[in-house]
């Protein structure tokens, strides 16, 4: 019997095509700087969305903690308004998330 961390060739073989493939489902990835709700546009609704996360989190790291420092403020706010609106990205559908309301 084979050790718990040592996969048999059939798994392996399985293991590596499934590492193929998020290789490039991760390499498909579009950056869209401050398009937090992923829908490929950067507008009001982020805006908004950012606010409601800050309000729900109160104010600690969200879906718009763009610059990763664990809070959701005026800096993430700038990120998104730094530029005129709409901004529109191409993201494939595959990417967008589905944040619901809870
Ligand atoms: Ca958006
Ligand atoms: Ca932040």
């Amino acid at each position: 019997m084979l050790p718990p961390n040592t996969l048999n060739p059939l798994e392996t073989l399985a293991f590596n095509s499934l590492n193929k493939q998020l290789d490039t489902l991760l390499a498909s990835n579009i950056p869209c700087l401050g398009d937090g709700n992923t829908d490929g546009v950067v507008d009001f609704t982020d805006v908004s969305e950012l606010g409601n996360w800050a309000n729900i989190t109160g104010s600690r790291s969200s879906w718009y903690d763009f610059n990763l420092d664990g809070l959701t403020n005026e800096v993430d706010l700038a990120v998104i308004t730094q530029a005129p609106f709409p901004r529109s990205c191409t993201v494939p559908l595959i990417f967008k998330r589905d944040k619901g309301a809870g």
